[in-house]
């Protein structure tokens, strides 16, 4: 059990396919009164007893390990130290109990909802017109064309059935009649007051208030008319423990095929944070045994933080084992709240900045209304879970990785634009951007390359190199390390084609959000692994271990040096001490596809004229990925 030895092969495993550490900066502790309890023996029954008799409401049982339970509280939960500490201590005696965790609570924040021009729709007209991301004809003032290309997938076919998907949040409502048909029960569950009912809490308070509440699924979007949703309540309890978080995404894993989430650590600026030990289990677990072994598929909202956050600061939206997902507005340009990193694999869309209502995300609101308000990042996993419904239906077979890999290949710069960030082409003539990923997903062109698809060929991990020296860095000059990579060439685990690579970095400095890291690629790729943050005045705790992540080398050749750059940004002189960069690749040994595949089809695409091109490069595709299938079998 991970979270109590913390040797051994499950952490192994984490450590190289993950993972994340933890973030050192655990400033002040809240105890809440939910409890990780591990008895010796017991049934279920037992447990509830022995919760009753120590006043907890009940128990429910934990698939993480042998004997555990969670002992929550019978009220919604508060946190109240003095109460915490009595019931560990005569916890802790029972001679029935093996071990006792308390669990922290720590914040954990749902993302969108930012004020825009709401107006509801009337229920009877069609929202059709409404839903420009699924077909953009330069309704609501945005740009034709620049949607999720989904009608190209419909037509083939694929409506997403037999695919189901798992929505993370505050609550959903399955009453509404859109949804009911659609809605899978069985596999819902509310890990905020422990029932089977994830329906939504109507309150006013600023916590759940109509505002934020709206329910997540939307009414019309890629798969709706034809997959199965489940609902996940697990936001709505005053803070988050790691129990709640592991406990919803190791839901049902083998009923469930996307989980979808639009929540993560704070968005103000200044956090790092990710996942803890039983949550990091729980998603090791979900890519390596969900889905029959093929692994869940985790889709996550890259952020709501803006220019003043940065995503790779969120070990949830960074971490391997999620696609993390931007979004563009409806005429190509970012979102305001936008925030960048190298981590974000693609993008959907959310609403628009401008003026026009209709601009903004058609989706179900509570009480059977509709709304146009849905907005942030949080509309943007939902979309993207959508297409993904369509590419599984299209091949069952895929894996989390054959995914990731399909995202990487087939979204599209389209007419996407950012202000900031050039969109440049990585060492396999791959097409990225820093804020959009490699662009936006393509819904046709995900399930044409799905149905020929061949799983790619085994992962391996290398620890390339890793410097572990004190480096002063200063304002005005940056430190500049490089560390040469054989990418274990010549073992069992050597990476020849790139799929993520993680620099795992230990630095501290007088003001951390002016930091900045750049890392390079042998063949020249330059990822931002950290920009400038400037609302994180940390000076105590900076970066411990945080395993900064980039896919912006896929498919590369790591073979060769990587230079990592760190700096400082902003008016006032600052010092820092860097004193661990270890790089961590992952990728296969052989080809998965890309040597020609990519290259012909995105540099032609680079050339211009995309729309000419597109049917041309479409087939040429298929062409070469047949040519390539068939000599590799
Ligand atoms: C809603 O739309 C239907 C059909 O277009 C129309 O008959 C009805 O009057 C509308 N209701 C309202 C309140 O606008
Ligand atoms: C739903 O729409 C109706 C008709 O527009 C309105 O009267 C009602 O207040 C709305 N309910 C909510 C919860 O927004
Ligand atoms: C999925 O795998 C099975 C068993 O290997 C195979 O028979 C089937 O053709 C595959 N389906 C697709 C769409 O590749
Ligand atoms: C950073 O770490 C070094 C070495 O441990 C220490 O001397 C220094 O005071 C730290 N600086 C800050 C800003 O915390
Ligand atoms: C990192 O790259 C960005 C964007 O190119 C640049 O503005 C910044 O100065 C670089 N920082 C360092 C430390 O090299
Ligand atoms: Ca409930
Ligand atoms: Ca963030």
């Amino acid at each position: 059990m991970l979270g109590f030895c913390r040797a051994g092969t499950a952490l192994a495993l984490i450590l190289l396919d993950a993972l994340v550490l933890i973030a050192a900066a655990h400033e002040e502790l809240i105890f809440s009164d939910h409890f990780l309890v591990q008895l010796h023996e017991g049934t279920n029954e037992d447990a509830h007893q022995l919760a009753l008799e120590h006043g907890f409401g009940s128990a429910r049982k934990l698939p993480f390990g042998e004997g555990l339970f969670h002992f929550y509280p019978r009220e919604i939960p508060k946190t109240r130290r003095k109460r915490s500490l009595q019931q560990h201590r005569r916890l802790a005696k029972d001679h029935r109990v093996k071990n006792v965790f308390p669990q922290e609570g720590f914040g954990r924040q749902k993302r969108g909802y930012r004020e825009i021009n709401n107006i509801d729709v009337n229920m009877s007209d069609p929202l059709f017109t409404k839903q420009w991301y699924l077909i953009n004809t330069g309704q609501a003032d945005g740009t034709p064309g620049l949607d999720l290309n989904v009608a190209e997938a419909w037509n083939l076919g694929f409506t997403g059935k037999g695919v189901t998907i798992a929505i993370m949040d505050d609550g959903i409502d399955y009453l509404h009649p859109d949804l009911a048909s659609n809605y899978n029960a069985e596999a819902s569950f509310d890990f905020s007051s422990n029932d089977p009912y994830p329906y939504p809490r109507y309150t006013d308070d600023w916590f759940n208030s109509i505002n934020r509440v709206t329910s997540r699924v939307l009414l019309l979007f890629p798969c709706s008319q034809s997959c199965h949703f489940t609902g996940i309540r697990m936001l709505d309890q005053p803070f988050m423990t790691d129990i709640i978080e592991a406990s919803s995404i190791s839901h049902m894993p083998q009923v469930i095929d996307i989980y979808s989430a639009s929540w993560g650590p704070t968005d103000d600026g200044k956090t790092v944070d990710g996942p803890r030990e039983l949550t990091l289990q729980a998603m090791a677990d979900g890519v390596n045994k969900g889905r029959g072994g093929k692994g869940s598929i985790y889709v996550w909202a890259s952020g709501d933080g803006g220019s003043y956050d940065d995503c790779n600061c969120d070990g949830y939206a960074s971490s391997m084992w999620t696609i993390s997902i931007n979004s563009a507005i409806n005429d190509g340009r970012t979102a305001l709240y936008d925030e960048s990193c190298s981590s974000t694999l693609a993008s959907t869309f959310s609403n628009g900045r401008k003026r026009n209502p209709e601009a903004g995300v058609a989706t179900t609101d509570l009480y059977g209304n509709c709304t146009l308000r849905h907005s942030g990042t949080s509309a943007a996993a939902p979309e993207a879970a959508g297409v993904f419904a369509l590419a599984l239906e299209a091949n069952p077979n895929l894996t989390w990785r054959d995914l990731q890999h399909l995202t990487v290949l087939t979204s599209k710069r389209n007419k996407l634009h950012d202000e900031v960030h050039q969109w440049r082409r990585n060492g396999v003539g791959l097409e990225f951007n820093h804020l959009f990923g490699y662009g936006v997903l393509d819904a046709g062109g995900m399930v044409k390359l799905a149905r020929e698809w061949k799983t790619v060929p085994e992962r391996f991990h290398c620890v390339a190199g890793s410097v572990q020296e004190i480096d002063k860095i200063q304002s005005g000059s940056k430190l500049v390390l490089s560390v040469t990579a054989d990418a274990c060439q010549g073992k069992d685990n050597f990476v020849r084609y790139l799929e993520h690579v993680q620099a795992v970095i230990t630095v501290n400095a007088s003001r951390r959000g002016d930091l900045n890291i750049n890392m390079t690629s042998p063949m020249g790729t330059k990822s931002i692994l950290l920009s400038r943050r400037p609302r994180d005045d940390d000076a105590k705790v900076g970066f411990d271990k945080w395993p900064f992540m980039t896919t912006h080398t896929w498919g590369e050749d790591p073979r060769g040096a990587w230079l990592l750059e760190v700096g400082f940004q902003g008016e006032a002189p600052q010092s820092g001490v860097l004193k661990e960069w270890t790089l961590m690749l992952h990728g296969t040994q052989s080809a998965p596809y890309i040597d020609q595949v990519v290259r012909d089809y995105q540099s032609k695409l680079a050339m211009s004229k995309k729309e000419e091109l597109e049917e041309e490069l479409d087939e040429a595709v298929e062409r070469s990925l047949k040519s390539l299938l068939s000599k590799s079998n």
